[in-house]
């Protein structure tokens, strides 16, 4: 600990001393230095200004987006346009043990058709979890198009709960909708198919529309958790014929119950739209087990039809206000909602599409039109009242506008050509910011380096706050292939510090292999050994494993920290089986020990500076091993001996030291009433637990030294003084915290 703390001071002046000798010869003292020094004009300083984030500031909005075909998710902020975590979804993320542990891989495998973890996904287009039709910042759901699968993440973690795969659809559009009280997820084919896993006729390629019954359940977990799910039986599909399909969305408000959506077949383009309320009245048939409604009784309860739009469209959207649809593309319709109604209700078709499904006239349901210019793209609603802004790709423009009266109000000339658009909370009935974000799919690099053939996705920050829409930022994505965003109001998502002790994060149930201080233990049934362990700086509990060569082994491992950010990750060297351990989280790590040999495994995360201290050993023997078995008796020369003594005369001279500063520590806890206080008291606890583990190595050492046994009496009083740093550790954090607390009261 001393020599670190050397080590660590020298690398630091040594570091000063640098910094101090590389400083630029011309001071930039002010901001006309700075300005000047690196060319800069009034607006870049503007641009920078508003983007800038001072200390103890926060992002105004959480944003979200999928990194392509990675299969994971990032949460950045907005305006600063800070990448503040990756999120596994769809395929393993290794950092966060993400398909290696036991918990998640069985949520990635448990619904695959073949029970295989997939590598990617194919995920564009997320939806947030709404109450009343705007959005309650605790879920966000995301479809896989390449592997047809749904997830559920929960944004008081920002972890994924639940991926499913779609029982029918061998590939589905990569996006989502959710209805305005997260009754419903909505999930659509894109490509069609055979739904019959083993079919290869033609003829029964169909396509689909999914509802995915949601629950949000008003009960917290066992761990304090409110974890949604999607319920499988409760869910059910609409088949349609085999249309191509693509981008949809949920009515909201006075549309509830519609679901509008892009479909093309042999150069015709459609909307389709439907009325899952009379669905939801209808019987369901049975396919591969899951409840379908067959097109025919679709169709017979009046509760889906067709409008043919006379040109190809890339988006519709339902307006803030439920209202309208709009649709984008080199002519921009808007439709009403009302006038769809009154064609269902009157009957008033025009003809039929394949399937018998009645077709609407877009004339009879079209509010206005309007041509924006060439390459509508996409278009976003802002909080104003009936304003939308639409991405003009190929003119490099994006364009203000109003849809009810169907009229340009202004537009901005870009240097890129923007693609998707994202307005925070634009896709629920309460828009809320002056922020846009395009998307610059062609990754123009006006200020970027070039990193090769394939270049960073970027992410335009767009100011809409005044009539002078201005660009301020680009943020570059790493993963080239980033389509829609979301973003929510900060303040309404409450995401957790820790997790109550043993929480199986997946689940959100406290798992049955949650282990406490001083409970680790070692447990073998034939070949099955499961091995329950903690972790806590600065120790790894059990340090020593030893299993059979063939032996099926889980470790179950509970990170038993109660600070803040105390992450402890976990691997073993070469087997290839890693995970992360929050505070409070408890997953298991299987393999089966196949590869004989001595394995040290250790923690991954720098948790504090006795960092290095968080290791054990995995021994596996080989099959058929006769040398001496762990711990056996070697004989010790008399200079090993007194060696040893020295050794231990020593180590007790610094068990006192460090005892003399946890009575200090704990005198100071008491007087001023730690119990008081909450996440204190819960540090002393682990104190406690700690100092209470170690008696049994005090009676040890002290009973060698007794017997004159010195190499025992040594390594005794070392395990010892190991766990009063631990408990030392514990009570100092307590004592920093409390007086955290103390001056917040004063
Ligand atoms: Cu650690």
């Amino acid at each position: 600990m001393i020599h670190f703390v050397k080590r660590f001071l020298m690398v630091s002046v040594a570091f000063i001393l640098l910094a101090t000798l590389y400083q630029p010869a011309s001071g930039q003292q002010t901001l006309n230095d700075v300005k000047k020094a690196r060319g800069l004009d009034d607006a870049d300083v503007l641009s920078a200004v508003k983007t800038f984030m001072p200390r103890g500031g926060r992002d105004e909005y959480f944003a979200f987006v999928g990194t392509g075909n990675s299969g994971t998710m990032l949460v950045y902020g907005i305006p600063s346009m800070r990448i503040y975590k990756y999120v596994g979804v769809f395929s393993p993320e290794p950092w966060q043990g993400y398909g290696f542990d036991d918990e998640s891989s069985l949520m990635l495998k448990k619904n695959s058709p073949d029970n295989r973890i997939y590598k990617y996904g194919d995920m564009r287009y997320p939806a947030l979890s709404e109450t009343n039709g705007k959005y309650n910042g605790k879920y966000l759901f995301y479809s896989d198009g390449a592997n047809s699968r749904i997830a559920l993440l929960g944004l008081d973690d920002f972890e994924t709960k639940q991926v499913l795969a779609n029982p029918h659809f061998k590939n589905c559009f990569p996006g989502v909708a959710a209805t305005e009280n997260t009754e419903y997820v909505i999930q659509s084919s894109q490509y069609p198919a055979p739904w019959d896993l083993r079919s290869t006729n033609v003829s029964d390629f169909k396509s689909g529309v999914t509802f995915w019954k949601f629950h949000d359940p008003q009960e917290a977990t066992e761990s304090g958790h409110h974890i949604g799910r999607m319920i499988k039986e409760e869910s059910f599909t609409l088949e349609l014929p085999p249309f191509t399909l693509d981008y949809f969305d949920a009515g909201r408000l006075g549309s509830y119950g519609y679901v509008v959506g892009l479909a093309g077949k042999d150069g015709k383009n459609y909307i389709y739209v439907i009325d899952f309320n009379v669905l939801e009245g209808l019987n369901p048939v049975s396919v591969n087990d899951a409840p379908v409604i067959t097109l025919k009784d679709a169709v017979g309860a009046n509760a889906l039809a067709f409008i043919e739009i006379p040109a190809n469209a890339s988006k519709v959207k339902v307006t803030p206000d439920g209202k309208y649809f709009i649709t984008a593309g080199d002519e921009s319709f808007v439709f009403d909602f009302a006038k769809v109604k009154e064609a269902f209700t009157n009957k008033t078709f025009v003809g039929n599409t394949d399937g018998n499904i009645p077709l609407i006239s877009a004339d009879a349901v079209k509010h206005g039109s309007i041509n924006l210019g060439n390459g509508v793209v996409d278009f976003a609603f802002d909080y104003r009242d009936n304003v939308v802004y639409s991405s003009v790709f190929e003119d490099k423009k994006i364009v203000r506008w109003n849809y009810k009266d169907v009229k340009k109000e202004g537009d901005v000339t870009l240097t890129f050509k923007p693609g998707q658009l994202m307005i925070p909370q634009g896709l629920s009935s309460e828009p809320h910011s002056n922020y846009l974000v395009a998307v610059d799919k062609e990754g123009l690099l006006d200020n970027f380096p070039n990193v090769g053939p394939v270049r960073p996705n970027l992410q335009r920050l767009i100011d809409i706050s005044s009539d002078d829409m201005r660009d301020i930022y680009t943020m570059s994505i790493p993963q080239a292939n980033i389509y829609g965003s979301v973003a929510v109001l900060r303040t309404i998502i409450k995401p957790i510090i820790r997790y109550e002790t043993g929480t199986n994060t997946r689940t959100g149930e406290i798992s049955r292999y949650k282990t406490v201080a001083g409970k680790e233990k070692i447990e073998r049934e034939g070949n099955r050994v499961h091995i329950f362990g903690t972790m806590i700086r600065s120790h790894i509990v059990p340090e020593i494993v030893e299993v059979n060569e063939g032996d099926v082994v889980t470790f179950h491992l509970t990170n038993l920290e109660r600070a803040e950010d105390e992450t402890h990750g976990f691997t073993i060297n070469t087997y290839g089986k890693h995970g992360s351990f929050e505070p409070g989280k408890t997953a298991s790590l299987t393999f089966v020990a196949d590869r004989p040999g001595i394995f040290p495994y250790y923690c991954t995360e720098f948790c504090s500076a006795l960092h290095l201290e968080m290791e054990g050993i995995l021994l596996i023997r080989p099959k058929n091993y006769t040398g001496p078995e762990a711990g056996e008796e070697i004989a010790l020369t008399e200079e090993e001996l007194a060696e040893y003594k020295k050794n231990y005369e020593d180590k007790i001279v610094v068990v006192n030291a460090t005892q003399d500063i946890i009575n200090g520590v704990v005198q100071w806890l008491k007087e001023n009433n730690y119990q008081n206080y909450h996440y204190v008291n819960a540090l002393v606890e682990d104190a406690l637990d700690q100092l209470g583990k170690a008696t049994t190595s005090k009676e040890n050492y002290e009973r060698y030294a007794n017997e004159g046994k010195w190499r025992d009496a040594f390594l005794w009083a070392e395990q010892y003084w190991q766990y009063q740093v631990k408990a030392a550790d514990a009570g100092l954090r307590a004592k920093e915290l409390l007086t955290l607390e103390l001056e917040k009261e004063q």
